[in-house]
């Protein structure tokens, strides 16, 4: 979700596709979780904002980036109308960046090519913690508020949702 020297696209609240008969489950990482919570809290913002229910905005934890594929591959199986995946993953000394990025990336394609559930990708790759900062309610926006309006544009090609 890198988008170096862009600013995250603003959005009027008025134009958001109406989600009221619409379910989310979001899936939510606690590595760096100073970004992941404020990803997370923007997105149930914009869902909210866009008529979505409270008491169908469900958030489940997992421990880290790389469990975002499990934990959405469960959320699924309660057929939400779309699930976000949230997670930040920070380069360190290691491989281990590239390792978790390829299989969180990967992962989360396969959700989508074997459901009917889309799980939206809501996943910072950044080289410093500065730049994922930038980018969940800093310079460059919020990734979370566009990972919330393509999650409802996804809940209307599902083809389970009931469309208002
Ligand atoms: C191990 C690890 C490392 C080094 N870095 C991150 C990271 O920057 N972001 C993240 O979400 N998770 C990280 N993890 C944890 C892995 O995602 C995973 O939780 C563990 O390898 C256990 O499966």
């Amino acid at each position: 979700m890198a988008s170096a020297n862009k600013k995250s696209f603003e959005h009027d609240s008025h134009a958001l596709p109406n989600g009221e008969n619409f379910k989310f489950h979001l899936v939510v990482s606690e590595w760096n979780k100073t970004i992941t919570y404020s990803l997370s809290s923007a997105a149930r913002k914009t869902l909210l904002e866009a008529g979505v229910k409270e008491e169908n905005i469900l958030t489940w934890s997992v421990p880290g980036s790389f469990e975002l594929i499990y934990g959405s591959k469960k959320a699924q199986k309660n057929n939400p109308n779309a699930v976000i995946a949230i997670g930040s993953i920070i380069q360190g000394q290691t491989k281990h960046f590239e390792y978790i990025c390829q299989a969180v990336t990967h992962g989360i394609k396969d959700l989508n090519v074997n459901s009917e559930v889309p799980v939206i990708f809501c996943v910072l790759t950044d080289y410093n913690i500065d730049q994922a900062k930038a980018r969940s309610g800093g310079k460059y926006g919020n990734k979370g508020v566009e990972a919330a309006i393509t999650a409802l544009k996804m809940a209307k090609l599902n083809p389970k949702s009931k469309l208002k």
